[in-house]
């Protein structure tokens, strides 16, 4: 069975790009999804996950991935009450696997999930990318927040882990996650994993974790899967075929130090879940996102393929974000998330995985 190629989709009334568009991209078989409108703790329901199934039948898609089951705070935070969320988070397994669900995707990222700087950074050929200032992205969390709350507002368009339910409650969550160093999210998220893991034998689930983006500690809050040497700590913290990860090459690579296909030979048979995507670095430690193709960016994109095809990586594959491209800009296209330099990446990782498999003779 070769790699299965994925597109991650917000979901019927969510995601302006439909699923007769996606379809017309080759080679994509599952498409990635998750109940955007949940919040962390909150059980999925059976027939709101039929609800879903019902809408990708009739295009042959499986729904074999899910992005993300968001983790509530009081597990990340380990408050006693998180017992309590990590029953509803097994609850939520069970009625997925009864779709067919084999990875969940999810991160352990406090309070912020991924975080950048300008949305619709100008790339100098017309078309707009996600960017990080390091400079801009220091004290001041609220006015971070406040860029992202904005947008969210303005175009009536609410993002996963920045939901603003939450981001209204910004310092009252800093104050919960005071005491949170490094250790005690380590030892908080090995308790979530061991809790989780007799459901994932039960049901078949592989848990795999989201890299941080980006991989470095932000406004104080302590990150973990930020580099090869945490990633290995995180694999043997919990050594269990179903606690896998979602190596996420543009996240990592965020880091020029990381050598993601370094990381996909190593740990291959751990990575349940790829996302590929292309950073460009300046010296001054911002980053822009860039288009698939390897000179393009800093990434390293065809070793990373390269990595994964000689390992017999046959897990699933995402292009992760895209430019935003042919007139798709702010109000008409989710940041990071549009239909054609995504439709590009995938037509790129085929074109080069095609070439792989006939150069290896399979
Ligand atoms: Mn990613």
């Amino acid at each position: 069975m070769p790699m299965q190629m994925g597109f991650r989709w917000y979901g019927e009334g969510n995601d302006k790009i439909s699923l007769s568009h996606i379809k017309q991209i080759p080679g994509v078989t599952s498409i990635v999804w998750a109940l955007h409108n949940k919040m962390p703790g909150e059980v999925w329901e059976i027939d709101e996950i039929a609800e879903v199934q019902k809408q990708l039948e009739p295009y042959g898609f499986n729904m074999d991935v899910v992005e993300s089951v968001n983790v509530h705070d009081d597990i990340k935070i380990g408050l006693s009450t998180r017992d309590r969320y990590i029953e509803n988070y097994k609850t939520t397994m069970r009625n997925l696997a009864k779709f067919g669900v084999k990875v969940i995707c999810y991160n352990f990222m406090p309070i912020f999930d991924w975080t950048r700087s300008n949305l619709f950074h100008e790339v100098g050929d017309g078309s707009t990318a996600l960017f990080y200032e390091k400079g801009m992205i220091q004290d001041d969390y609220n006015a971070m927040a406040q860029y992202i709350l904005d947008f969210t507002e303005k175009y009536n368009m609410s993002f996963p882990g920045w939901e603003p339910e939450r981001m209204a409650k910004l310092d009252e969550l800093f104050k919960a996650y005071e005491g949170v160093d490094h250790e005690k999210l380590w030892a908080n998220l090995k308790y979530f994993l061991e809790a989780l893991m007799p459901t994932c034998e039960e049901t078949g689930i592989k848990m795999a974790i989201h890299m941080d983006d980006p991989p470095w500690d932000i406004f104080g809050l302590p990150r973990l899967l930020i580099n090869e040497e945490n990633i290995d700590r995180f694999l043997n913290m919990v050594d269990n075929p179903y606690n896998c990860l979602t190596l996420c090459s543009g996240s990592l690579n965020a880091d020029p130090n990381n050598n993601v296909a370094e990381i996909v030979r190593k740990h291959c048979d751990r990575i349940a879940f790829a996302h590929i995507r292309n950073v460009k670095h300046f010296e001054n430690g911002d980053f822009s996102e860039a288009s698939h193709r390897d000179c393009d960016g800093d990434t390293g994109i065809l070793d990373i393929l390269k990595a994964y095809h000689d390992c017999g990586y046959e897990g699933y594959i995402r292009p992760d974000h895209g430019r935003h491209l042919w007139n798709e800009g702010p109000g008409n296209v989710r940041p990071g998330y549009g239909l054609y330099d995504r439709a590009l990446g995938i037509m790129y990782m085929l074109g080069v995985w095609d070439m792989l498999d006939k150069l290896g003779g399979k």
